[in-house]
Protein backbone atom coordinates (compact mmCIF):
# COMPACT_ATOMS: atom_id res chain seq x y z
CA UNK A 1 0.00 0.00 0.00
CA UNK A 2 1.37 3.69 -0.99
CA UNK A 3 0.70 5.87 1.93
CA UNK A 4 -0.36 9.61 1.86
CA UNK A 5 -0.80 10.38 5.74
CA UNK A 6 2.00 8.33 7.06
CA UNK A 7 5.62 7.76 6.49
CA UNK A 8 6.28 3.60 7.43
CA UNK A 9 9.96 2.72 7.69
CA UNK A 10 12.12 0.21 10.04
CA UNK A 11 15.13 0.33 12.49
CA UNK A 12 17.53 -2.35 12.84
CA UNK A 13 15.14 -4.14 10.99
CA UNK A 14 12.92 -4.81 14.27
CA UNK A 15 11.15 -2.11 14.83
CA UNK A 16 8.30 -0.93 12.73
CA UNK A 17 8.36 2.91 12.93
CA UNK A 18 5.13 4.90 11.64
CA UNK A 19 5.09 8.56 11.44
CA UNK A 20 1.94 10.56 11.26
CA UNK A 21 2.38 13.15 8.34
CA UNK A 22 -0.14 15.81 8.17
CA UNK A 23 1.93 18.58 9.11
CA UNK A 24 -0.01 21.68 8.01
CA UNK A 25 -3.00 20.34 9.49
CA UNK A 26 -1.05 19.28 13.04
CA UNK A 27 -1.96 15.42 12.04
CA UNK A 28 -5.38 15.80 12.30
CA UNK A 29 -6.89 12.20 12.20
CA UNK A 30 -9.00 11.84 9.45
CA UNK A 31 -10.44 8.44 7.74
CA UNK A 32 -7.43 8.24 4.96
CA UNK A 33 -4.94 8.53 7.84
CA UNK A 34 -6.90 6.00 10.14
CA UNK A 35 -7.01 3.88 7.37
CA UNK A 36 -3.60 4.39 6.44
CA UNK A 37 -2.16 3.96 9.97
CA UNK A 38 -4.54 0.75 10.64
CA UNK A 39 -2.88 -1.15 7.46
CA UNK A 40 0.30 -0.67 8.50
CA UNK A 41 0.00 -1.47 11.85
CA UNK A 42 -1.48 -4.74 10.37
CA UNK A 43 0.91 -4.93 7.96
CA UNK A 44 3.96 -4.84 10.86
CA UNK A 45 2.15 -7.63 13.08
CA UNK A 46 1.99 -9.75 10.25
CA UNK A 47 6.01 -9.05 9.76
CA UNK A 48 7.54 -11.93 11.49
CA UNK A 49 11.00 -9.94 11.49
CA UNK A 50 9.24 -6.94 13.54
CA UNK A 51 9.40 -7.52 17.25
CA UNK A 52 7.64 -4.25 18.24
CA UNK A 53 6.40 -0.79 16.43
CA UNK A 54 6.56 3.09 16.92
CA UNK A 55 3.95 5.52 16.15
CA UNK A 56 4.96 9.11 16.34
CA UNK A 57 4.48 12.63 14.65
CA UNK A 58 6.49 15.75 13.96
CA UNK A 59 8.16 17.95 16.90
CA UNK A 60 5.11 20.26 16.96
CA UNK A 61 2.23 17.88 16.91
CA UNK A 62 1.84 14.02 17.72
CA UNK A 63 -1.74 14.95 16.32
CA UNK A 64 -4.04 17.97 17.17
CA UNK A 65 -7.32 15.43 17.20
CA UNK A 66 -9.63 13.64 14.93
CA UNK A 67 -9.61 16.77 11.68
CA UNK A 68 -12.47 18.93 12.57
CA UNK A 69 -12.89 20.82 9.28
CA UNK A 70 -14.19 16.99 8.20
CA UNK A 71 -16.04 16.43 11.32
CA UNK A 72 -17.59 19.71 10.47
CA UNK A 73 -20.20 18.88 8.75
CA UNK A 74 -21.26 15.45 9.68
CA UNK A 75 -24.45 14.94 11.48
CA UNK A 76 -25.99 12.40 14.10
CA UNK A 77 -26.89 10.03 11.30
CA UNK A 78 -23.67 10.17 9.43
CA UNK A 79 -21.41 9.58 12.82
CA UNK A 80 -24.21 7.26 14.20
CA UNK A 81 -25.09 5.12 11.20
CA UNK A 82 -21.92 5.68 9.11
CA UNK A 83 -18.33 4.62 9.63
CA UNK A 84 -17.06 8.26 9.11
CA UNK A 85 -14.86 9.30 12.73
CA UNK A 86 -15.43 5.35 13.66
CA UNK A 87 -13.24 3.77 11.45
CA UNK A 88 -10.21 2.38 12.41
CA UNK A 89 -9.87 3.49 15.72
CA UNK A 90 -9.67 0.14 17.19
CA UNK A 91 -7.65 -1.33 15.02
CA UNK A 92 -4.15 -0.72 17.40
CA UNK A 93 -6.62 -2.67 19.57
CA UNK A 94 -5.77 -5.59 18.07
CA UNK A 95 -2.41 -5.59 17.43
CA UNK A 96 -0.46 -8.33 19.48
CA UNK A 97 2.99 -6.55 19.32
CA UNK A 98 3.82 -3.73 21.80
CA UNK A 99 3.07 -0.03 20.01
CA UNK A 100 4.91 3.20 21.77
CA UNK A 101 3.69 5.96 21.64
CA UNK A 102 6.40 8.58 20.67
CA UNK A 103 4.37 12.07 21.41
CA UNK A 104 6.16 15.29 21.32
CA UNK A 105 4.26 18.59 21.07
CA UNK A 106 0.45 18.20 21.20
CA UNK A 107 -1.44 15.22 21.37
CA UNK A 108 -4.96 16.73 21.69
CA UNK A 109 -8.02 14.90 21.72
CA UNK A 110 -8.17 12.03 19.33
CA UNK A 111 -4.11 12.46 19.19
CA UNK A 112 -4.22 11.76 22.95
CA UNK A 113 -6.60 8.73 22.84
CA UNK A 114 -4.33 7.15 20.31
CA UNK A 115 -1.57 7.62 22.17
CA UNK A 116 -3.56 6.20 25.25
CA UNK A 117 -4.24 3.11 22.97
CA UNK A 118 -0.64 2.26 22.70
CA UNK A 119 1.09 0.10 24.68
CA UNK A 120 2.62 2.93 26.63
CA UNK A 121 3.59 6.70 25.88
CA UNK A 122 7.04 7.99 26.18
CA UNK A 123 6.73 11.45 25.52
CA UNK A 124 9.48 14.80 25.05
CA UNK A 125 9.79 17.67 27.12
CA UNK A 126 7.71 19.52 24.60
CA UNK A 127 4.93 17.22 24.71
CA UNK A 128 1.29 18.45 25.68
CA UNK A 129 -1.87 16.71 26.46
CA UNK A 130 -5.51 17.09 26.22
CA UNK A 131 -9.08 16.58 25.79
CA UNK A 132 -10.62 19.97 24.76
CA UNK A 133 -13.49 18.50 22.63
CA UNK A 134 -15.71 20.11 25.26
CA UNK A 135 -14.62 23.41 23.45
CA UNK A 136 -16.46 21.91 20.40
CA UNK A 137 -19.81 21.24 22.19
CA UNK A 138 -18.76 17.61 21.90
CA UNK A 139 -17.18 14.83 24.31
CA UNK A 140 -14.31 13.02 23.74
CA UNK A 141 -15.40 9.51 21.45
CA UNK A 142 -12.14 7.36 21.18
CA UNK A 143 -12.25 5.93 25.03
CA UNK A 144 -10.83 9.63 26.61
CA UNK A 145 -13.46 9.74 29.03
CA UNK A 146 -12.26 5.74 30.09
CA UNK A 147 -8.72 5.68 29.54
CA UNK A 148 -7.84 8.80 31.19
CA UNK A 149 -9.37 8.22 34.52
CA UNK A 150 -7.68 4.92 35.00
CA UNK A 151 -4.58 6.48 34.20
CA UNK A 152 -4.47 9.44 36.24
CA UNK A 153 -7.44 8.70 38.60
CA UNK A 154 -11.28 10.88 38.59
CA UNK A 155 -10.04 13.84 39.69
CA UNK A 156 -7.19 14.43 36.83
CA UNK A 157 -9.45 13.36 34.02
CA UNK A 158 -12.65 15.34 34.93
CA UNK A 159 -10.71 18.26 35.14
CA UNK A 160 -9.14 17.66 31.82
CA UNK A 161 -12.38 16.60 30.08
CA UNK A 162 -14.38 19.06 31.52
CA UNK A 163 -12.19 22.34 31.08
CA UNK A 164 -9.98 21.12 28.15
CA UNK A 165 -6.78 22.57 29.41
CA UNK A 166 -3.42 21.15 28.56
CA UNK A 167 -1.29 19.01 30.71
CA UNK A 168 2.69 19.27 30.13
CA UNK A 169 4.99 16.25 30.28
CA UNK A 170 5.94 16.90 33.58
CA UNK A 171 2.44 16.57 34.71
CA UNK A 172 1.66 13.90 32.12
CA UNK A 173 4.43 11.74 34.01
CA UNK A 174 3.58 12.80 37.64
CA UNK A 175 0.42 11.74 37.04
CA UNK A 176 1.45 8.18 35.45
CA UNK A 177 -0.32 9.09 31.93
CA UNK A 178 3.28 9.04 30.45
CA UNK A 179 5.95 5.80 31.36
CA UNK A 180 9.27 8.45 30.62
CA UNK A 181 10.32 11.94 29.85
CA UNK A 182 13.08 13.19 27.63
CA UNK A 183 14.49 15.79 26.24
CA UNK A 184 13.13 16.55 22.77
CA UNK A 185 16.20 15.60 20.94
CA UNK A 186 16.64 12.79 22.67
CA UNK A 187 13.00 11.33 21.94
CA UNK A 188 13.65 8.19 19.41
CA UNK A 189 16.96 7.59 20.74
CA UNK A 190 15.34 6.50 24.09
CA UNK A 191 11.71 5.43 22.13
CA UNK A 192 14.24 2.43 20.12
CA UNK A 193 16.09 2.12 23.14
CA UNK A 194 13.02 0.41 24.40
CA UNK A 195 11.44 -0.90 21.84
CA UNK A 196 14.90 -2.70 20.82
CA UNK A 197 14.82 -3.67 24.34
CA UNK A 198 11.50 -5.45 24.13
CA UNK A 199 12.66 -7.30 20.29
CA UNK A 200 15.33 -8.87 22.63
CA UNK A 201 12.99 -11.06 24.42
CA UNK A 202 10.61 -13.95 23.60
CA UNK A 203 7.47 -13.07 21.47
CA UNK A 204 5.41 -15.38 23.13
CA UNK A 205 6.31 -13.82 26.53
CA UNK A 206 6.07 -10.44 24.98
CA UNK A 207 2.57 -11.05 24.01
CA UNK A 208 1.60 -12.73 27.30
CA UNK A 209 3.17 -9.79 29.43
CA UNK A 210 1.29 -7.23 27.26
CA UNK A 211 -2.53 -9.36 27.17
CA UNK A 212 -1.97 -9.75 30.85
CA UNK A 213 -1.08 -5.88 31.63
CA UNK A 214 -4.10 -5.18 29.54
CA UNK A 215 -6.28 -7.62 31.36
CA UNK A 216 -5.68 -5.56 34.66
CA UNK A 217 -6.33 -2.31 32.97
CA UNK A 218 -9.31 -3.22 31.31
CA UNK A 219 -11.13 -6.07 33.43
CA UNK A 220 -11.53 -6.45 37.50
CA UNK A 221 -8.79 -7.83 39.84
CA UNK A 222 -9.73 -11.45 40.63
CA UNK A 223 -10.28 -12.08 36.49
CA UNK A 224 -6.73 -10.64 35.60
CA UNK A 225 -4.64 -12.14 38.39
CA UNK A 226 -6.31 -15.36 37.27
CA UNK A 227 -5.44 -14.47 33.55
CA UNK A 228 -1.95 -13.87 34.20
CA UNK A 229 -1.03 -16.97 36.27
CA UNK A 230 -2.81 -19.21 33.52
CA UNK A 231 -0.38 -16.96 31.32
CA UNK A 232 2.41 -17.72 33.53
CA UNK A 233 1.66 -21.38 33.64
CA UNK A 234 1.28 -21.86 29.69
CA UNK A 235 5.07 -20.21 29.11
CA UNK A 236 6.55 -23.03 30.97
CA UNK A 237 5.58 -25.36 27.62
CA UNK A 238 7.84 -23.06 25.59
CA UNK A 239 11.27 -23.41 23.96
CA UNK A 240 12.24 -19.83 25.48
CA UNK A 241 11.45 -20.62 28.85
CA UNK A 242 13.64 -23.25 29.08
CA UNK A 243 16.51 -21.39 26.90
CA UNK A 244 15.90 -17.83 29.35
CA UNK A 245 16.60 -19.90 32.37
CA UNK A 246 18.98 -21.87 31.60
CA UNK A 247 21.13 -18.80 30.04
CA UNK A 248 20.77 -17.38 33.34
CA UNK A 249 21.82 -20.64 35.14
CA UNK A 250 25.29 -20.50 33.03
CA UNK A 251 25.82 -17.28 32.92
CA UNK A 252 25.21 -16.48 28.76
CA UNK A 253 22.66 -14.84 26.92
CA UNK A 254 19.94 -16.40 26.33
CA UNK A 255 18.71 -16.79 22.54
CA UNK A 256 15.11 -16.86 22.10
CA UNK A 257 13.53 -18.62 18.76
CA UNK A 258 9.90 -17.26 19.99
CA UNK A 259 9.18 -21.22 20.10
N1 LIG B 1 -8.45 19.43 12.82
C1 LIG B 1 -8.22 20.11 11.68
N2 LIG B 1 -7.29 21.04 11.53
C2 LIG B 1 -6.52 21.34 12.60
C3 LIG B 1 -6.69 20.68 13.82
C4 LIG B 1 -7.71 19.68 13.92
N3 LIG B 1 -7.95 18.96 15.04
N4 LIG B 1 -5.79 21.18 14.70
C5 LIG B 1 -5.10 22.09 14.03
N5 LIG B 1 -5.52 22.20 12.76
C6 LIG B 1 -5.02 23.09 11.72
C7 LIG B 1 -5.45 24.52 11.95
O1 LIG B 1 -6.75 24.74 11.46
C8 LIG B 1 -4.41 25.28 11.17
O2 LIG B 1 -4.75 25.22 9.79
P1 LIG B 1 -4.57 26.53 8.83
O3 LIG B 1 -5.37 27.59 9.46
O4 LIG B 1 -3.08 26.80 8.86
O5 LIG B 1 -5.07 26.07 7.50
C9 LIG B 1 -3.17 24.44 11.36
O6 LIG B 1 -3.61 23.14 11.76
C10 LIG B 1 -2.25 24.97 12.46
O7 LIG B 1 -3.04 25.16 13.62
P2 LIG B 1 -3.05 26.52 14.46
O8 LIG B 1 -2.82 27.70 13.57
O9 LIG B 1 -4.29 26.52 15.27
O10 LIG B 1 -1.76 26.33 15.34
P3 LIG B 1 -1.50 26.88 16.81
O11 LIG B 1 -0.07 26.52 17.11
O12 LIG B 1 -1.93 28.30 16.95
O13 LIG B 1 -2.44 26.03 17.77
C11 LIG B 1 -3.46 23.97 18.58
C12 LIG B 1 -2.23 24.63 17.89
C13 LIG B 1 -3.22 22.45 18.54
C14 LIG B 1 -3.56 24.43 20.04
C15 LIG B 1 -4.76 24.38 17.83
O14 LIG B 1 -4.57 24.10 16.43
C16 LIG B 1 -5.97 23.61 18.29
O15 LIG B 1 -6.56 23.94 19.30
N6 LIG B 1 -6.39 22.61 17.50
C17 LIG B 1 -7.63 21.87 17.75
C18 LIG B 1 -7.43 20.88 18.87
C19 LIG B 1 -8.72 20.13 19.16
O16 LIG B 1 -9.77 20.72 19.48
N7 LIG B 1 -8.64 18.81 19.07
C20 LIG B 1 -9.82 17.96 19.34
C21 LIG B 1 -10.61 17.71 18.08
S1 LIG B 1 -12.01 16.67 18.39
C22 LIG B 1 -13.93 9.15 17.53
C23 LIG B 1 -12.59 9.22 17.33
C24 LIG B 1 -11.92 10.40 17.55
C25 LIG B 1 -12.59 11.53 17.95
C26 LIG B 1 -13.93 11.47 18.15
C27 LIG B 1 -14.63 10.28 17.94
N8 LIG B 1 -14.61 7.93 17.32
C28 LIG B 1 -13.86 6.73 17.15
C29 LIG B 1 -16.06 7.88 17.47
C30 LIG B 1 -11.80 12.74 18.13
C31 LIG B 1 -12.29 14.00 18.26
C32 LIG B 1 -11.34 15.12 18.34
O17 LIG B 1 -10.13 14.96 18.36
Amino acid sequence: MAYEMIEVRTEAGKVGVITLNRPKQLNALNNQLMDELGAALKSFDADDAIGCMVITGSEKAFAAGADIAAMAKYGFADVYGGDYITRNWETIRSIRKPVIAAVSGFALGGGCELAMMCDFIIAADNAKFGQPEIKLGIIPGAGGTQRLPRALGKAKAMDMVLTGRMMDAAEAERSGLVSRVVALDKLMEEVLGAALQICEYSRLAVYAAKESVNRSYEGGLADGVMFERRMFHALFATEDQKEGMDAFVNKRKAQFRNR
